[in-house]
């Protein structure tokens, strides 16, 4: 059971005392902003003196999704203020739309990073996030004629979870003094501490500079420093903004880190002993130099300072890609940082010192400044996300620096918080659960392992099967009540909800959906009607991105049409996917698919939720993937696909060539040809279909058509599994629940703190 700390009784009477209001004459809004008190008084009796080292998790995006329900689940008071709610006529469910989101993130990054924090504060650890309070989160996706457009997503209301203070930090932006205003959001353990997440702002933010959709006028920083999460770097003027934010993040995080250690005794010279700081990919990489700048400036010697800083510092890398790796030209900085240039280039002086390697220096000879560079020689530790993903960084990515620094090599699986992707987002499976062990799950997940008594339990598993269906048909319910779109709940669902992106391979369900419509045509109806579910936002400047959503969205309409094909399947793309509709769609999911190319995927954090929510993985041996794959076993997951060192073959020998494969595979052929045929035409936009079927023809990067017919098959394969053997199917359910436990935040984090920040 979750501890309660207090009785519905109470809950009624303080409900009432806040509100001045019988609680059934009280608009959902009343209640809202008293809970928000409630939880504040609350969580600050949580808040403990620090002993010792304190960890800063330093990054530009916190996905943190709706906190209401989560913090009342972590104080214990869920159920107080549930009762109470329902025995006056009023729902949770009604509650929690009143809440805006805060979109602070992109995706997986940004919500690894709340997840985090919530097992730091459940941990009992000291450690708090510091980032950006963007007065837009991620934008708002609107589809119109089968296009994604984007308008801004206003989320800081009159109520919100981010305390004003009065502390303020003076920041130099290209030679001008401005203030960063410290904001707090409380950060609730589950039976554990309170932490802070602390999130900086200017006071002269004017959202009067917004123009069409989410343009805006780019020129006054002091209008628009912190206007946009991650603002469009399609030109010079955008990423020399991306600099100024995350200068102000870090110039104001490092001089908060120094004051709270000098408050606590340090004398600097032991920083270590005071702070530990996580650098969340290169977005926060300046806080290196910064730290040295400022304990320069109360006078440390400048060799001495780069030692302490490389004892606090450790760096986590979250992609291969060499595209997302940032690396700014050098007069950009000369711009934005002058007063640390200079650092930067004694940085890089030692290094030259250090190695003839000219691939680790952090300035290259076309002045481009390497911000991972500058994180692995200047921090004690580098890790990647999952062991596949370490490895790969050891041996090809990262190799020369492995080579330097093996000892400060090491991997991090990534974890995601069970109370909000299980206690929160799916109370029917946390009830069976409970039903069956107890409830020693929710602070040891390791022990969801004694499920597996259960696994040829009958009655055990036609419960399990009815919560899903219960909890599709919850979805469905969702679906037409926010999208007013009608599905069918005794379909398959299929679900692929992630950013868009060609590695993450979007276009390769396409291709199957297309390959699937063909086939009910020539009357080979699949074993079970199929609902294929996508939820994705696309970059506004990613062309192919957006035409892949382009795509699906006019299959959609071609096969709505049709009621031969219809009968059997159906495609719905979400619109403006978000936190709060993945806890929506993920206890519904049946088939996860989590098809990247392999190699490609850092590690991935949804085949985790979706897994323990009772969904089978359909993926490539990618990412945590592989290590689901050995926890489950092979007979509970559908793995297909070219291993990653097929591909990494590949692309060092460039004899990848999309065309032979599309010209001498009828499969593949019929499915590509098939986006630009009359009937696509005319239900969406000839430009952006011929695009993208001239990408898959004449580059294809992500080596989407090797992959295909082995994915047809797998995929029909967990088809007939499906439909032939319900309870079977239920059975690998309940075994990859029972597995799940490995990925809980709460034994990443304490896998950081054993290797890394070692915090009491
Ligand atoms: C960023 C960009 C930006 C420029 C264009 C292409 C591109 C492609 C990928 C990225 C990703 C940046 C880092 C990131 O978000 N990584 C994700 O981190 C998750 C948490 O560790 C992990 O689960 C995902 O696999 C990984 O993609």
């Amino acid at each position: 059971m979750i501890m309660k700390t207090m009785t519905m009784k109470e809950m009624e009477s303080k409900l009432t005392d806040l509100c001045k209001k019988n609680i059934a004459d009280c608009s959902y809004e009343d209640i809202y902003t008293a809970l928000l008190h409630i939880v504040d008084e609350e969580s600050a009796k949580h808040v403990q003196p620090v002993c010792g080292r304190k960890l800063y998790y330093i990054s530009a995006e916190f996905l943190i999704g709706k906190l209401l329900s989560n913090n009342l689940i972590n104080l214990g008071l869920y159920d107080a203020v549930k009762d109470c709610l329902e025995s006056h006529g009023k729902s949770m469910a009604e509650l929690e739309e009143t809440e805006p989101e805060p979109s602070l993130g992109n995706g997986g990054l940004g919500r690894l990073a709340a997840c985090f924090l919530d097992s730091l504060a459940t941990l009992n650890l000291p450690g708090d996030g510091i980032g950006l309070r963007y007065h837009c989160g991620l934008f708002h996706q609107n589809f119109e004629n089968n296009l994604q457009s984007e308008t801004p997503d206003f989320w800081l209301g009159s109520h919100d979870w981010a305390k004003r203070t009065e502390k303020t930090y003076t920041v130099s932006l290209a030679g001008k003094e401005y203030e960063a205003r410290l904001y707090q959001i409380a950060v609730t353990g589950y039976e554990g501490r309170t932490n802070s997440l602390n999130l900086f702002d200017l006071d002269t933010i004017d959202p009067s500079v917004i123009g069409d959709g989410i343009s805006f006028d780019k020129s006054d920083i002091s209008k628009n420093l912190t206007l946009f999460l991650y603002p469009d770097d399609s030109d010079d003027a955008g990423r020399l903004l991306r600099i100024y934010q995350q200068y102000l993040m870090v110039s104001a995080g490092a001089q908060m880190i120094i004051e709270e250690s000098i408050e606590r005794g340090s004398n600097l010279h032991d920083l270590y002993d005071y702070a530990a700081v996580q650098i969340n990919d290169t977005h926060p990489s300046m806080v290196i130099p910064e730290l040295i700048r400022l304990l320069c400036d109360k006078g440390i010697d400048f060799n001495e300072a780069v030692e302490i800083v490389t004892k606090v510092c450790a760096y986590t890398n979250h992609t291969i890609l060499a595209e997302a790796l940032e690396k700014w030209p050098k007069h950009y900085l000369d711009t934005v940082v002058p007063q640390l240039v200079p650092i930067i280039e004694k940085l890089d002086a030692i290094v030259r010192e250090k190695t003839d390697d000219i691939s680790t220096v952090i300035i290259d000879n076309n002045q481009v400044v390497h911000m991972a560079h500058m994180d692995i020689h200047f921090s004690h530790s580098t890790n990647g996300v999952a062991a596949l993903h370490t490895e790969i960084l050891k041996n090809s990515e990262l190799n020369n620096f492995y080579k330097l620094y093996p000892e400060k090599f090491n991997n991090k699986t990534n974890g995601i918080t069970f109370r909000r992707w299980l206690l929160k987002c799916n109370s029917l499976l946390t009830e069976w659960i409970k039903a069956h062990i107890g409830s020693g799950f929710e602070k040891d997940a390791a022990e969801l392992e004694k499920l597996s008594a259960f696994a040829d339990d009958k009655t055990a598993l036609a419960q399990l099967a009815d919560i899903k269906q219960k909890n599709k048909q919850a979805l469905a319910d969702w679906l037409l009540h926010t999208q007013n779109v009608t599905v069918n709940p005794d379909s398959m669902f299929m679900i692929q909800s992630k950013r868009l992106h060609e590695y993450k391979r979007q276009q390769l369900n396409l291709l199957y959906l297309i390959h699937q419509y063909f086939e009910i045509k020539a009357g080979h109806t699949p074993m079970a009607p199929i609902t294929a579910i996508f939820g994705a936002k696309a970059a506004p400047a990613y062309t192919i991105a957006k035409d892949i959503i382009h795509a699906l969205l006019t299959l959609s309409s071609v096969i709505a049409k049709d009621p031969e094909v219809s009968k059997w399947m159906q495609i719905v793309f979400i619109e403006n996917y978000n936190v709060t509709a993945a806890e929506k769609m993920i206890p519904a999911c049946d088939l996860s698919e989590q098809i990247s190319l392999a190699s490609k995927e850092a590690s991935g954090t949804g085949n985790m939720k979706f897994m323990l929510n009772g969904a089978l993985t359909l993926g490539t041996l990618d990412g945590a993937n592989v290590e689901i794959a050995d926890a489950v076993g092979r007979d509970n997951i559908y793995i297909f696909g070219q291993s990653s060192n097929q591909v990494i073959r590949r692309y060092q020998n460039s004899d990848y060539c999309a065309r032979e494969w599309y010209e001498t595979d009828d499969n593949i052929r019929r499915a590509v040809d098939f986006l630009t045929n009359d009937v696509m035409c005319q239900n969406g936009l000839k430009e952006h279909l011929e695009r993208l079927q001239n990408e898959l023809i004449y580059k294809d990067w992500f080596q989407t058509l090797p992959d295909f017919n082995a994915y047809i098959v797998r995929k029909n394969q967990a088809i007939a599994d499906y439909a032939s053997n319900p309870s079977e199917w239920t059975k690998k359910a309940l075994i990859n629940i029972s597995k799940a436990g490995f990925f809980s935040s709460d034994r990443t984090i304490a896998e950081y703190n054993n290797d890394i920040w070692h915090l009491k």
